[in-house]
């Protein structure tokens, strides 16, 4: 066997989502803090990060997380997450994955009935609460980033759809928010084409048009993500798709999402602190959310939103790449 990469891996998924958990074989990565190591990153290894998402190693919904050493002291790990669609600057279900794997690989120390692992992310630092029982992670509930609305109740001109309502916040990435009778789609997988093509053709009018800026967060400058709203959800239980950049769904709830979607009914006064929110994605599996406290981000009222999920360990790994693959970055199809 000839290898000029080994990249060991454990490999789980959140609520139906992967995240391939990288847990050694990439080094460390320069930068001063997670996010100039993410900036970094896209800058000078988006090759590493292509080669384990996309085929053959990943596919086109693939998603991951690179382990490193934290950039600051109040942190036990720090992380970089990866996927299909490039580096994002926080990841819910990746996080619920990296806290689970943390654990279950014992590479944190376990302590039960929670364990706490304080994850140095690019927006931030994220806490993660695992419930573990007999050393087995049975749900995590991470402490995500300010969250806050950037924009609510605006309407977009859209090829093939006209004027599309929407509001937009941010919950770690931004997120449009469309409720789906508003594209005349229906919440049904068998439509999944459309829905995708309808999201997409959203975020290219929003990123044309007006790209949300976050205040804090450097390079975090557009929208790569369209909840459509499914009909029926209310402010306490809720139902979506979540279409992705370049053109894939997100299977888990979306930790993210559900927090910039928590932020958004906190803004129009339907959400109050400590009330449960459960998220249901696309394939009917579930987050439970809350926002536990106020806050403000770059002069801008916000929330902090908690994220309560499971995942499962799915494999371990050694990536390799032979000197003479042809596609020694993956290739998408
Ligand atoms: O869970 O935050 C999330 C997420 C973002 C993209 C896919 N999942």
């Amino acid at each position: 066997m000839r290898t000029s990469r080994i990249i060991s891996a454990v490999d789980s998924h959140t609520e139906g989502m992967p995240t391939r958990v990288v847990t050694g074989g990439l080094g460390v990565f320069p930068g001063a803090t997670m996010n100039d190591k993410r900036l970094g990153f896209i800058a000078e290894h988006d090759d590493l990060r292509r080669l384990l998402m996309t085929e053959p190693r990943g596919h086109n919904a693939m998603s991951g997380a690179i382990l490193q050493p934290p950039t600051r002291p109040d942190a036990d790990w720090g992380v970089i997450y990866i996927e299909v669609s490039g580096c994002l600057p926080m990841c819910g279900h990746g996080t619920i994955g990296v806290a689970t794997v943390l654990v279950e690989t014992g590479m944190v120390e376990v302590v039960e009935p929670v364990t706490t692992i304080r994850l140095d992310t690019p927006a931030g630092l994220v806490t993660a609460r695992v419930a573990v029982t007999d050393g087995h992670a049975d749900s995590v509930t991470i402490e995500n980033v300010p969250s806050y609305t950037d924009r609510l109740d605006r309407t977009i001109e859209v090829p093939g759809l006209g004027e599309v309502p929407y509001s937009l916040a941010f919950g770690g990435n931004f997120y449009a928010m469309v409720d789906l009778d508003s594209v005349g789609l229906p919440f049904d997988r068998s439509r999944k084409d459309d829905i995708l093509r309808a999201g997409l053709a959203i975020m290219d009018r929003i990123n044309a048009e007006a790209p949300p800026v976050h205040p804090t967060i450097d390079g975090v400058n557009h929208c790569h993500h369209v909840e459509f709203i499914a009909p029926g959800s209310t402010a306490q239980h809720s139902r979506h798709a979540m279409a992705i950049h370049p053109g894939w769904f997100d299977r888990s709830p979306c930790g993210t999402g559900t927090s910039a979607r928590m932020a958004e009914l906190w803004s129009r006064g339907q959400l109050p602190l400590n009330t449960d929110f459960v998220n249901e994605s696309f394939i009917g599996s579930r987050f439970v959310g809350r926002l536990v406290r106020e806050t403000e981000i770059g002069g801008r009222p916000a929330v902090i939103p908690t994220i309560t999920g499971r995942a499962w360990v799915t494999g371990i790994g050694q990536y390799l790449l032979d000197p003479t693959d042809p596609f020694p970055s993956g290739f998408e199809f």
